[in-house]
Parts: C-alpha cells; sequence; structure tokens
C-alpha cells in the first residue's frame, strides 16, 4: 500500500460568495479516493493582504491525509479551484477559490511551480492560527520552529514582503542583553551596513547616570537626533538590508523613566514629528535574558559610566519592553533568549541568518559590501 502523508491546505476566497467557496472545497477535497481524513479549523474574516482596495477574504486551513505525490496534489488542488470558476487574470487577484499547499509531511521542495512549506506561511495570523487549531505543536521545517511560536511572532497580524521599503531590522533588548555582538554578527553574515547607537560619544549620559538629572532631557535629544539621522528614509534605500542594535521605539521608553514631568512633556512635542519620519523595522529581534544576567555583563564589559545602573532600572527596562512587544503591531517580532545563543558557534548565527531571510524580501535586494556607521 502507498505510504501515506499529513498534509495542510490554505484555503482563501474573496469573490462572490466566499463560505459556499470555502464549504464547496473542503467537500471536493473530501471526494478525492486520494485523500482522507479532511478535517478544516475555524473559517476566519481577514483583510484582504497586499491589496488593501479587495474584498475580504474568508480563510480556513485543511489538514488531509494522502497518498499522493505532493506535485500530483497540488495538481488535484489545481483541478479544484478550476471546478470552481477559479480564473488567474492578475497575481492576488480577488479569486472564487485559492487552495495553497501549505506542509507536505516534513518535505522541503523547491521546485519552480512548487514551494513547500508555502514562502509566505509565516508571515500570515489566519494560516498560522488555522494550523494551530489542528496541531500547535506542528513544526516548520525550514524555520524550525512550531507553528505556535510562528504565530507568537505576528501578534496576530498579516504581513507581506515588500522590496519598495529598506529592509530594517532591529535588534532590540535590555541594556547588556547582547544586541550590539548580535548585530555584528549577523552584519558580517548578511554583508549588510550596521546602524550602531552613538553610545560612546553621547557627551551628556555619563552625567546622567551618575545623577544629573537636569542633563537627562539633553542626553535624549542627543540619542533621538543620531538616530533621526541614522533612520531617515534619505539615508536607507528600498530594498536594502540593514541591521540597527537598537529600536527605535526605546527612546519613549527611555524618556519615560529618565526624564521629569516638565522635561518629558517637551520631549514627547520633539519626538512626535520626528518619530512619524523614521524608517519602520520589517523585523525585531528582540533579546531577553533576565535583569541579574545583564547586570553581570554591564559590570563584565565595564564602562565606567554604566557601573551606577541598579538591578531595579533593568527591572523596570525589561517590563518595559515587555509590554511594548506584546502590543507591537508593526512587524514580526522574534524573541530569542540570551542564554540559548552560542554566538562562538558560526552555525548557530549561519541559522539564525537563513530564518532572518524569509522576513525580509529579498527581490532586487542590493547588499553593498560591510561597512559600520554610527
Ligand atoms: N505554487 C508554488 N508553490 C505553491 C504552493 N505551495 N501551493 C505556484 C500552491 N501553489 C504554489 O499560484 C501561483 C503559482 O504558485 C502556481 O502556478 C503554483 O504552481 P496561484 O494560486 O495561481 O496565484 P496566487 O494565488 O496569486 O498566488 P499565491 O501564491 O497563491 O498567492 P498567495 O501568497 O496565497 O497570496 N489576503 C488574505 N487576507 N487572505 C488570503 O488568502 N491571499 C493572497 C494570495 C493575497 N492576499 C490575501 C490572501
Ligand atoms: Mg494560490
Amino acid at each position: 500500500m502507498a505510504q501515506s502523508t499529513t498534509a495542510y491546505v490554505g484555503l482563501g476566497s474573496n469573490l462572490g460568495d466566499r463560505a459556499r467557496y470555502i464549504a464547496d472545497a473542503v467537500r471536493m477535497l473530501s471526494e478525492q479516493p486520494a485523500l482522507r481524513s479532511v478535517e478544516t479549523g475555524d473559517v476566519l474574516e481577514t483583510k484582504p493582504l497586499g491589496r488593501g482596495d479587495h474584498h475580504p477574504y474568508l480563510n480556513a486551513v485543511a489538514r488531509v491525509r494522502t497518498t499522493l505525490a505532493p506535485e500530483d496534489l497540488l495538481r488535484t488542488l489545481q483541478r479544484i479551484e478550476k471546478g470552481l470558476g477559479r480564473t488567474r487574470p492578475e497575481k492576488w487577484a480577488p479569486r472564487t477559490i485559492d487552495l495553497d499547499l501549505l506542509l507536505f509531511g516534513e518535505d522541503i521542495i523547491d521546485l519552480p511551480h512548487l514551494k513547500v512549506p508555502h514562502p509566505r506561511m509565516h508571515l500570515r495570523s489566519f494560516v498560522l492560527i488555522g494550523l494551530c487549531r489542528l496541531d500547535p505543536t506542528l513544526r516548520h521545517p525550514v524555520l524550525e520552529a512550531t507553528v505556535r511560536e510562528l504565530a507568537e511572532r505576528l501578534n496576530g497580524g498579516d504581513f507581506a514582503l515588500d522590496a519598495r521599503v529598506p529592509q530594517l531590522v532591529s535588534i532590540a533588548g535590555n541594556i547588556g542583553a547582547g544586541k550590539t555582538t548580535l548585530a555584528n554578527k549577523l552584519s558580517a553574515r548578511f554583508g549588510c551596513p550596521l546602524l550602531l547607537e552613538p553610545y560612546d560619544t553621547n557627551p551628556f549620559m555619563p552625567d546622567v547616570y551618575a545623577g544629573r538629572k537636569e542633563l537627562a532631557l539633553d542626553s535624549q535629544l542627543y540619542f533621538l537626533t543620531s538616530r533621526i539621522d541614522q533612520l531617515s528614509p534619505d539615508s536607507l534605500s528600498a530594498g536594502q538590508i540593514v541591521l540597527t542594535d537598537y529600536v527605535f521605539d526605546k527612546e519613549m521608553i527611555y524618556a519615560r523613566r529618565l526624564l521629569d514631568e516638565r522635561q518629558l512633556e517637551l520631549y514627547e512635542k520633539t519626538y512626535a514629528p520626528l518619530a512619524a519620519r523614521v524608517a519602520e523595522p520589517v523585523l525585531v529581534l528582540y533579546l531577553r535574558d533576565s535583569a541579574e544576567e545583564c547586570l553581570q555583563r554591564i559590570h563584565d564589559r565595564n564602562r565606567p559610566y554604566e557601573q551606577q545602573i541598579t538591578l531595579d532600572f533593568l527591572k523596570d527596562l525589561a517590563g518595559d519592553y515587555e509590554t511594548l512587544f506584546d502590543n507591537w503591531k508593526n512587524c514580526p517580532v522574534i524573541r530569542l533568549n540570551t542564554p540559548n545563543l552560542d554566538y562562538g558557534d558560526g552555525n548557530t548565527i549561519a541559522r539564525l541568518a537563513d530564518h532572518l531571510r524569509h522576513y525580509l524580501s529579498t527581490e532586487s535586494v542590493a547588499c553593498s559590501s560591510p561597512q559600520v556607521k554610527s
């Protein structure tokens, strides 16, 4: 008897009687002699991704057991699409039904007409949530993460890759979490520019950490203006991978912690119009570690002005970062635990870089030779 495999199919409809097309497609899947145990999760209404002017979709995910080879399963899906009136006037045109092969066992397939896992599934909550309902422990064989972990990175959002914007990857996390070390390793791996925080050149910061609160506003404005320079649309090219060892939004976190009420009021007025002009990251890497470990690293690296930093301050910052990324809607966030990262092992960095590429548009990416700007 032919061996059977568990495969997952994404269903989408945004034309005509959408619920009917989804139900008919599920019925037609169940009627295929080579497909067994067809199960579907909930049908979700979703905003049209990539083409905001289109009608909303109904999306669902189905699990099937099949004895077909992956290419034959794709042909079966295309036959069902045709039977339900699917035409292909242009890419991403409204469709009565779209059937995508999401996963085929643990197979990785890279043929011109068939890519499995589906190359955009990890960017779509409506796919990942559907998969989670069927089996949250299911693993993505390329990204080496469960569908539940992949869904958590999206915070309920759906994302499309877009080569028209800078492919800005921001590394975020507490002081001493290892952001700059990771940023250096990844930029060497990608061969792409790295924008570093101007930590050592901020003339006010040592005094602020030493308790001179009246200079906190100057210090914050110094950071703000340098970040605006680094992240202004004039400094970055469309499609180019760029790394930063900070996330711009940390500015408000630090401002709220370090400024008094009057300073904060003035800062917020300056911040709002400038913040509207900076490039948004397409991906955040959020490095997490305990406040105790971060403090230990701060002591070990022994920058004189940082030695005043207290454990309580680091705990407060850690809480602020958690809140920021619990509510983050702008792009996927990959949470990494610093203790699990072996920076010395080239393989760890190579694998991480390979995974990250799936969150970036690599279409016509102009990646220049490595360069460091601060
Ligand atoms: N192909 C390659 N790999 C696969 C695969 N794993 N499964 C080839 C299915 N087909 C695969 O597909 C184009 C070609 O991809 C086929 O010839 C096939 O050999 P298509 O279905 O003809 O065209 P499409 O639908 O425009 O492309 P695709 O890849 O299905 O698009 P997507 O990525 O599914 O995007 N917004 C919401 N809210 N919900 C949606 O479902 N879908 C799209 C379409 C856009 N926005 C959406 C949704
Ligand atoms: Mg399709």
